[in-house]
Protein backbone atom coordinates (compact mmCIF):
# COMPACT_ATOMS: atom_id res chain seq x y z
CA UNK A 1 0.00 0.00 0.00
CA UNK A 2 2.58 2.09 1.06
CA UNK A 3 4.78 1.20 -2.16
CA UNK A 4 1.10 1.96 -4.51
CA UNK A 5 1.03 5.72 -2.14
CA UNK A 6 5.05 6.64 -3.25
CA UNK A 7 4.47 5.34 -7.25
CA UNK A 8 1.05 7.13 -7.50
CA UNK A 9 2.84 9.95 -5.74
CA UNK A 10 5.56 9.79 -7.74
CA UNK A 11 3.55 9.60 -11.64
CA UNK A 12 1.17 12.95 -9.96
CA UNK A 13 4.78 14.82 -9.47
CA UNK A 14 6.16 14.08 -13.33
CA UNK A 15 2.57 14.83 -14.23
CA UNK A 16 2.64 17.99 -12.59
CA UNK A 17 6.07 18.90 -14.02
CA UNK A 18 4.94 18.06 -17.40
CA UNK A 19 2.48 20.51 -17.12
CA UNK A 20 3.96 23.10 -15.48
CA UNK A 21 6.60 22.88 -18.68
CA UNK A 22 3.89 22.25 -21.28
CA UNK A 23 1.37 24.97 -20.22
CA UNK A 24 3.33 27.47 -20.74
CA UNK A 25 4.08 26.91 -24.57
CA UNK A 26 0.38 25.95 -24.84
CA UNK A 27 -0.57 28.86 -23.88
CA UNK A 28 1.49 30.91 -26.03
CA UNK A 29 0.49 29.27 -29.06
CA UNK A 30 -2.72 30.05 -28.18
CA UNK A 31 -2.26 33.81 -27.31
CA UNK A 32 -0.61 34.27 -31.12
CA UNK A 33 -3.22 31.86 -32.83
CA UNK A 34 -5.05 34.36 -34.49
CA UNK A 35 -8.48 32.55 -35.03
CA UNK A 36 -8.30 31.61 -31.33
CA UNK A 37 -10.60 33.71 -28.35
CA UNK A 38 -7.73 33.85 -25.92
CA UNK A 39 -9.84 35.85 -23.09
CA UNK A 40 -13.07 34.06 -24.25
CA UNK A 41 -14.99 37.20 -24.84
CA UNK A 42 -16.48 35.97 -28.12
CA UNK A 43 -13.95 37.48 -30.31
CA UNK A 44 -10.93 36.09 -32.26
CA UNK A 45 -7.15 37.51 -31.07
CA UNK A 46 -7.55 38.96 -34.62
CA UNK A 47 -10.72 40.56 -34.53
CA UNK A 48 -9.91 42.40 -31.26
CA UNK A 49 -6.29 43.36 -32.46
CA UNK A 50 -7.72 44.73 -35.64
CA UNK A 51 -9.85 46.79 -33.90
CA UNK A 52 -7.65 48.29 -31.60
CA UNK A 53 -8.90 45.81 -28.71
CA UNK A 54 -6.66 43.47 -26.37
CA UNK A 55 -7.01 40.04 -26.88
CA UNK A 56 -5.52 39.03 -23.62
CA UNK A 57 -8.53 40.92 -21.60
CA UNK A 58 -12.17 39.89 -21.71
CA UNK A 59 -12.86 43.69 -20.69
CA UNK A 60 -13.11 46.36 -23.72
CA UNK A 61 -9.76 47.45 -23.02
CA UNK A 62 -7.89 48.76 -25.86
CA UNK A 63 -3.90 47.48 -26.16
CA UNK A 64 -2.46 50.65 -25.04
CA UNK A 65 -4.47 50.59 -22.25
CA UNK A 66 -3.69 47.26 -21.20
CA UNK A 67 -0.78 45.71 -20.05
CA UNK A 68 -1.43 41.95 -19.43
CA UNK A 69 1.74 40.77 -17.67
CA UNK A 70 2.65 43.93 -15.71
CA UNK A 71 5.86 44.64 -16.92
CA UNK A 72 5.58 48.49 -17.92
CA UNK A 73 5.21 47.57 -21.41
CA UNK A 74 1.36 47.25 -23.03
CA UNK A 75 -0.37 44.50 -24.76
CA UNK A 76 0.44 47.22 -28.00
CA UNK A 77 3.93 47.31 -27.26
CA UNK A 78 3.94 44.17 -26.96
CA UNK A 79 2.79 43.50 -30.27
CA UNK A 80 5.06 46.01 -31.67
CA UNK A 81 8.63 44.67 -30.04
CA UNK A 82 7.35 40.85 -30.55
CA UNK A 83 7.60 40.00 -27.08
CA UNK A 84 5.39 38.10 -25.03
CA UNK A 85 2.47 39.69 -23.48
CA UNK A 86 1.55 37.34 -21.27
CA UNK A 87 5.47 37.24 -19.39
CA UNK A 88 7.28 39.82 -17.93
CA UNK A 89 10.68 38.79 -18.84
CA UNK A 90 10.55 37.28 -21.69
CA UNK A 91 14.53 36.00 -22.24
CA UNK A 92 14.62 35.85 -18.80
CA UNK A 93 17.39 37.75 -17.80
CA UNK A 94 16.00 39.03 -14.66
CA UNK A 95 15.00 42.69 -16.01
CA UNK A 96 10.99 43.36 -17.04
CA UNK A 97 10.13 43.74 -21.04
CA UNK A 98 9.25 47.16 -20.05
CA UNK A 99 12.36 48.67 -18.58
CA UNK A 100 14.63 46.99 -21.61
CA UNK A 101 12.74 48.46 -24.46
CA UNK A 102 12.61 52.06 -22.15
CA UNK A 103 16.69 51.92 -21.62
CA UNK A 104 16.84 50.09 -25.58
CA UNK A 105 17.93 46.83 -24.24
CA UNK A 106 16.85 43.99 -26.37
CA UNK A 107 14.13 42.00 -24.19
CA UNK A 108 14.15 39.27 -26.47
CA UNK A 109 17.91 38.62 -25.95
CA UNK A 110 19.76 38.61 -22.80
CA UNK A 111 23.11 40.29 -25.03
CA UNK A 112 23.74 43.57 -23.29
CA UNK A 113 23.78 45.03 -27.42
CA UNK A 114 21.80 47.86 -27.09
CA UNK A 115 18.75 48.59 -30.17
CA UNK A 116 18.78 51.07 -32.26
CA UNK A 117 17.85 54.66 -31.03
CA UNK A 118 16.88 57.67 -32.95
CA UNK A 119 15.60 61.23 -32.80
CA UNK A 120 13.50 62.82 -35.27
CA UNK A 121 12.17 66.44 -34.98
CA UNK A 122 9.41 67.11 -36.81
CA UNK A 123 9.38 70.93 -37.25
CA UNK A 124 5.76 71.41 -38.91
CA UNK A 125 4.18 69.73 -35.85
CA UNK A 126 6.59 70.92 -33.14
CA UNK A 127 6.96 66.96 -32.10
CA UNK A 128 9.94 65.42 -31.24
CA UNK A 129 9.78 61.11 -31.65
CA UNK A 130 12.20 58.78 -29.56
CA UNK A 131 12.73 55.58 -31.73
CA UNK A 132 13.53 52.61 -30.17
CA UNK A 133 14.35 49.43 -32.24
CA UNK A 134 12.58 51.36 -35.11
CA UNK A 135 9.58 51.83 -33.15
CA UNK A 136 8.25 55.65 -32.36
CA UNK A 137 8.70 54.58 -27.97
CA UNK A 138 7.92 58.18 -26.51
CA UNK A 139 6.78 61.59 -28.59
CA UNK A 140 7.56 65.10 -26.48
CA UNK A 141 6.12 68.48 -27.68
CA UNK A 142 9.29 70.85 -28.40
CA UNK A 143 9.75 74.67 -29.50
CA UNK A 144 12.15 75.23 -32.63
CA UNK A 145 13.05 78.28 -33.52
CA UNK A 146 11.03 80.99 -34.85
CA UNK A 147 10.72 82.40 -38.04
CA UNK A 148 13.45 84.63 -38.58
CA UNK A 149 16.58 82.09 -36.45
CA UNK A 150 14.93 78.64 -37.79
CA UNK A 151 16.35 75.26 -36.87
CA UNK A 152 17.98 73.88 -39.70
CA UNK A 153 16.86 70.84 -41.11
CA UNK A 154 19.47 68.05 -41.58
CA UNK A 155 20.27 64.89 -40.20
CA UNK A 156 22.88 65.33 -37.62
CA UNK A 157 24.20 62.76 -34.54
CA UNK A 158 24.56 63.96 -31.19
CA UNK A 159 28.23 65.37 -30.46
CA UNK A 160 28.00 66.89 -26.81
CA UNK A 161 26.33 65.70 -23.24
CA UNK A 162 26.26 68.30 -20.69
CA UNK A 163 23.62 68.30 -17.69
CA UNK A 164 24.16 72.16 -17.41
CA UNK A 165 24.93 74.38 -19.88
CA UNK A 166 25.56 77.83 -20.02
CA UNK A 167 25.14 80.21 -23.49
CA UNK A 168 27.51 82.95 -23.63
CA UNK A 169 25.23 84.62 -26.19
CA UNK A 170 22.06 84.36 -23.95
CA UNK A 171 23.65 84.47 -20.37
CA UNK A 172 21.12 81.79 -19.48
CA UNK A 173 21.41 77.73 -18.82
CA UNK A 174 20.25 75.04 -20.56
CA UNK A 175 19.76 72.06 -18.92
CA UNK A 176 20.30 68.72 -20.59
CA UNK A 177 22.29 69.85 -23.66
CA UNK A 178 22.68 67.43 -26.57
CA UNK A 179 24.35 69.34 -28.92
CA UNK A 180 24.35 68.41 -32.32
CA UNK A 181 27.19 71.38 -33.98
CA UNK A 182 30.99 70.59 -33.35
CA UNK A 183 30.67 74.79 -32.56
CA UNK A 184 28.05 74.27 -29.96
CA UNK A 185 25.42 76.44 -31.56
CA UNK A 186 22.56 73.83 -32.27
CA UNK A 187 21.40 71.69 -29.45
CA UNK A 188 18.17 69.92 -27.75
CA UNK A 189 17.88 70.99 -24.43
CA UNK A 190 15.33 72.40 -21.56
CA UNK A 191 13.15 74.86 -21.04
CA UNK A 192 16.06 77.68 -20.64
CA UNK A 193 16.72 79.10 -17.18
CA UNK A 194 18.17 82.51 -16.37
CA UNK A 195 20.25 83.05 -13.78
CA UNK A 196 17.87 84.72 -11.51
CA UNK A 197 15.23 81.27 -11.49
CA UNK A 198 12.92 82.17 -14.01
CA UNK A 199 12.24 79.81 -16.77
CA UNK A 200 10.89 79.81 -20.16
CA UNK A 201 7.09 78.91 -19.61
CA UNK A 202 5.83 75.34 -20.92
CA UNK A 203 2.80 77.27 -22.70
CA UNK A 204 5.16 78.04 -25.66
CA UNK A 205 6.03 74.00 -26.18
CA UNK A 206 4.19 73.02 -29.93
CA UNK A 207 5.02 76.75 -31.18
CA UNK A 208 8.58 78.00 -32.24
CA UNK A 209 9.66 80.10 -29.80
CA UNK A 210 13.62 79.96 -29.68
CA UNK A 211 16.52 81.21 -31.37
CA UNK A 212 17.37 78.16 -33.74
CA UNK A 213 17.92 75.37 -30.83
CA UNK A 214 15.35 72.49 -29.94
CA UNK A 215 13.45 73.12 -26.66
CA UNK A 216 11.74 70.06 -24.39
CA UNK A 217 9.69 70.67 -21.47
CA UNK A 218 11.01 69.33 -18.02
CA UNK A 219 10.64 66.24 -17.65
CA UNK A 220 11.06 64.69 -21.33
CA UNK A 221 14.36 66.53 -21.71
CA UNK A 222 16.10 64.88 -18.68
CA UNK A 223 13.88 61.40 -19.98
CA UNK A 224 16.20 61.94 -23.06
CA UNK A 225 19.68 62.91 -22.25
CA UNK A 226 19.49 59.58 -20.02
CA UNK A 227 18.82 57.16 -22.98
CA UNK A 228 21.02 58.93 -25.56
CA UNK A 229 24.65 59.03 -26.68
CA UNK A 230 27.19 60.66 -28.27
CA UNK A 231 26.63 59.34 -32.04
CA UNK A 232 22.71 58.80 -31.45
CA UNK A 233 21.32 60.03 -35.17
CA UNK A 234 18.88 63.30 -34.58
CA UNK A 235 17.00 63.84 -38.07
CA UNK A 236 15.08 67.50 -38.44
CA UNK A 237 12.53 67.52 -40.91
CA1 LIG B 1 3.13 43.83 -20.87
CA1 LIG C 1 5.93 40.88 -21.70
CA1 LIG D 1 14.29 40.60 -19.85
Amino acid sequence: MRQTLRSGGVFLFILGLTGFFLFPSFCRAQAVDPAYDFDGDGFSNEAEIASGYSPYNPLQVKLEDSDSDRDGLSDYWELQFKTDPLVSDSDGDGFLDGREIDFAYNPLSSSSARLERKIEIHLKTQKLLYLVGGQPWKEFLVSSGIASMPTPKGVYQIKTKNRKAWSNTYKLWMPYWLGLLNNGQIGIHELPVWPSGYREGESHLGKPASHGCVRLGVGPAQYLYDRVSEGTEVVIK
